[in-house]
């Protein structure tokens, strides 16, 4: 494929990218309406919300792109050392409005629109996000591409388009439905296909060797290929110029694969394989901590890392470049297991087609991968079944079991004897049915591990590979994760970063522990009372959207407490969940009057996987309590749960400026970190939590008296465990915890019917596998805690404005910062 032109420009115009656009207004509308008619061929007055949407996005872009193309080829000619991280999932959110606030066309864009006579909020609006991720992992990636293009980084972030992202959700009689997620239906502003520069992608198939001039070599026969497309995105830098590239993998049909059967004749079983291949990318799994083990999952992830790794190489470093040289130019972050196969198709590619010699790719490949773990819950760590990796990937299969083998020789080496050892440390199980262990591959082959908060990273070198971390305990690091204020501060909360502004500057943006500066206005009077105002509006917005979205009144007033996130028992929904009905009930055996309550609205916002019962049984049972609690007059109106349906990022952006009161109550030790914890914590929300994930450091960063800290500890978890756990106890001996459940029980959330929910309550009763009941009363009575510290407004009000000011640690710059210093040893340029 020629580049470029064939003979030198000779135009002057022709020399350089195109010139950005001015940054005012009349240029503005000049671009948009030359959008509006080139680019979507309609005049204003003709035009449909979705043209005026397009048109608009189109234009914004067009302010981006000679700062993408500038950026793009300065990284090209400085030759650093770029990041290439590798994400099954990203979870963008709108597009937008980041464009506008990274090039600061806001109030341009604003009087642009009006003087066409259109709203630029409803424009805006008309955008689909693109859910292309489950929760906190992908939410992550999204944010970390954020800052390192903020910050001036190389990095192109690597993935997959999905043609459909995580599902819609509704409510029908209370109980969960899916829908598909047609994101890209309306057409897509944001994308830049590249089919001329698409990859062939093989599978299936075996292995053979061969003489090569008196060498033996191997090399793979696949059966079937596909291939992949790549569509570029823009990574806009806030206000610095750099735009990074997101490169998301789309698959298709190869020619070869279509030709041979219509050759045949066979029309329909030509089409067939064109579905085939396209379902690689066709719909992102929505399990977020159960993987499945199925094929289809495999193919995406060994799809997009082949997609990925052989982009870097040949068209990124070009085909002239010595590959002894890659670690210097490329370090790929594995996030989390999912694209752990591109070790060994590194060394595929190394030792098969550029002929290295085995040890020499591996000391190669060993220094390009890192490794970050999401999680500690035993379900989550991904294996493969040896079977279907070898029949997907036979090479591959080879090359893990050679790296295991090499392996477990350095294993016996520093442990003699310890065969024990060395069994549990097989990357390859070998019991009851062989399976392939990701984290232990990334582990062997990353040059470094992550968790990802303290309390996390810990328990990964203590307990999860704690055998890795005798052995190599120099691999083992923390970086706490971080989110990005560009998005969760400004965007979200245009009034608290306002009020921000006009105290410090601007600065803040991109250097977040500024924000310390406002410890001293909480003493302050008059500032507390602009704090107040700021969260008043965010209220009264929330409100306004979630009436228009969900049909939902916030009463005004309520102290408005949030748990968003996805739907996972160790999560602990029905803690929270217990803990309003215990009021409740309460409120009907009076124990208390109604006046008693301290207003609330509680907010959930969460999927459950479609295939996890339990969670989805939860979910229904919210919305039962939701919908008695919410029309009983006994309550007075000072008891609500709002259950908005489909919780996405716009929703969360929505909401988290509104909260009073944060919940992060999962099982201490087992999330990982959380990071919706740190964005309700940045904006002035007070955490009521368990010693649990970065809980554990915002607590540490903010001060005891400004955190609401309840339950066991992750040791005493442990103990309790080992001790024998008998939840029923607590039922037996704890008058308001039996009270609660046995209401559940009653039908009164049910009409009547006593059965409905009486799997959750058997679950807790006689399991309980995440102690809801062993924290049921420390919980209690931090809400208590709660809520008399939300009675004196001044004093609520001085803790909120120090979560806030001492909270500046928890931005993703500063959480790039530290991969870059302690995993990746690159910088700026
Ligand atoms: C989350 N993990 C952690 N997984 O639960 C959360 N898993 O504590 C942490 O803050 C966050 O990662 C960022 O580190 C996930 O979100 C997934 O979404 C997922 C998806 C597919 C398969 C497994």
């Amino acid at each position: 494929d020629h580049i470029g032109p064939s003979s030198p420009p000779t135009h002057a115009l022709a020399k350089a990218p195109v010139a950005t656009p001015q940054h005012s207004v009349d240029a503005f509308v000049k671009v948009f309406l030359q959008e509006l008619n080139t680019g979507q061929g309609v005049t204003l007055s003709r035009s449909t919300v979705n043209d005026q949407y397009l048109a608009l996005a189109r234009t914004v872009r067009q302010y981006l792109m000679t700062r993408w193309l500038e950026t793009s080829r300065h990284y090209a000619e400085s030759g650093s050392k770029a990041i290439g991280y590798l994400s099954a999932e990203y979870l963008l959110g709108r597009q937008l409005g980041n464009a506008l606030l990274a090039t600061d066309l806001g109030e341009v864009a604003e009087e642009a629109m009006r003087g066409c006579g259109l709203d630029l909020a409803r424009l805006r609006a008309q955008e689909v996000e693109p859910g292309l991720g489950n929760g906190g992992l992908g939410r992550l990636a999204a944010c970390f591409v954020d800052s390192l293009a903020t910050m001036g980084i190389p990095c192109i972030g690597y993935g997959i388009r999905y043609e459909y992202g995580i599902f819609k959700q509704s409510f029908v009689d209370g109980r969960q439905v899916e829908q598909p997620d047609p994101w890209l239906a309306l057409g897509n502003p944001w994308e830049f296909p590249h089919p001329e520069a698409s990859v062939q992608v093989n599978f299936g198939g075996h292995t053979e060797t061969y003489d090569d001039g008196g060498v033996q070599r191997t090399r793979w026969v696949p059966d079937w290929n596909v291939v992949g497309v790549p569509y570029n995105y823009m990574v806009p830098g806030y206000h610095n110029g750099k735009v990074n590239t997101l490169r998301l993998w789309s698959a298709k049909a190869t020619n070869a694969f279509d030709l041979a059967l219509f050759n045949s004749g066979d029309y329909p079983e030509a089409v067939r394989a064109q579905t085939f291949a396209e379902n690689i990318t066709k719909v992102l799994y929505p399990e977020d901590s159960t993987p499945q083990g199925r094929e289809l999952r495999l193919q995406q992830q060994y799809f997009f890392v082949a997609c990925s790794i052989r982009d870097f190489i040949e068209r990124v470093l070009g085909p002239d470049f010595d590959l002894h040289q890659l670690p210097e130019r490329i370090i790929f972050q594995l996030n989390d297991t999912h694209p752990v196969i591109a070790v060994p198709e590194l060394m595929r590619i190394l030792v098969d087609e550029r002929h290295f010699e085995w040890d020499e790719a591996w000391q190669i490949t060993k220094q390009c991968f890192a490794y970050t773990c999401h999680t500690l819950l035993p379900e989550a760590l991904e294996v493969w079944p040896t079977e279907l990796l070898g029949r997907l990937l036979p090479r591959h299969l080879e090359i893990i079991r050679r790296i295991n083998a090499d392996f477990l020789d350095e294993v016996r080496a520093s442990f003699p004897g310890d065969e024990q050892r060395v069994r549990n440390m097989s990357i390859i199980s070998d019991d009851p049915n062989s399976s392939v262990r990701m984290a232990f591959l990334a582990t062997v082959a990353g040059t470094k591990v992550n968790g990802v908060a303290e309390l996390h990273s810990q328990l990964l070198a203590d307990k999860v590979l704690h055998d890795f971390d005798e052995l190599w305990p120099e691999k083992f690091t923390n970086v706490t994760n971080g989110i990005t204020p560009r998005r969760f501060i400004c965007l979200a909360n245009p009034w608290l970063s306002e009020l921000i502004s006009d105290t410090l500057g601007v600065g803040w943006v991109t250097d977040l522990e500024r924000l310390a500066e406002l410890e001293p206005y909480a003493q302050d009077p008059d500032f507390r009372r602009a704090f107040r105002e700021v969260k008043q509006k965010a209220k009264v917005h929330a409100s306004d959207i979630l009436r228009a979205r969900d049909g939902i009144e916030l009463p005004p007033g309520h102290l408005v407490d949030i748990m968003i996130k996805r739907l996972h028992e160790y999560k602990r929904q029905t803690l929270k969940l217990l803990h309003v009905v215990s009021l409740y009930e309460q409120v009907l055996s009076g124990e208390i009057t109604a006046s008693q309550l301290q207003p609330r609205t509680v907010i959930f916002g969460a999927k459950a996987a479609p295939g996890y019962w339990m969670a989805k049984e939860i979910i229904h049972l919210i919305n039962a309590v939701g919908s008695v609690i919410n029309t009983d007059p006994r309550l007075e109106g000072r008891l609500k749960i709002a259950f908005p349906a489909n919780y996405n990022v716009t929703l969360a952006e929505r909401l988290i400026p509104a909260a009073d009161l944060s919940e992060q109550i999962s099982l201490a030790g087992l999330e990982a970190s959380g990071t919706g914890n740190m964005k309700l914590a940045l904006n002035g929300a007070l955490t009521i939590g368990t010693d649990d994930g970065a809980n554990v450091e915002i607590r540490r960063l903010v001060g005891d008296e400004n955190f609401f800290l309840f339950g066991l500890s992750e040791p005493e978890v442990a103990a309790l465990r080992d001790s024998g756990y008998r939840p029923r106890q607590y039922y037996e001996s704890n008058p308001q915890l039996r009270a609660a459940l046995d209401l559940i029980s009653s039908g009164i959330f049910s009409n009547g019917n006593r059965e409905a929910f009486a799997p959750i309550v058997s679950s807790l009763l006689n399991e309980d596998r995440f102690m809801v009941l062993a924290d049921f009363q420390s919980y209690m009575e931090a809400q208590l805690r709660v809520r008399e510290a939300f009675a004196d407004e001044e004093e609520w009000t001085k803790k909120a404005i120090l979560n806030v000011a001492r909270c500046g640690f928890f931005s993703s710059d500063r959480a790039m910062g530290d991969y870059l210093r302690e995993i990746w040893h690159a910088s700026a340029i």
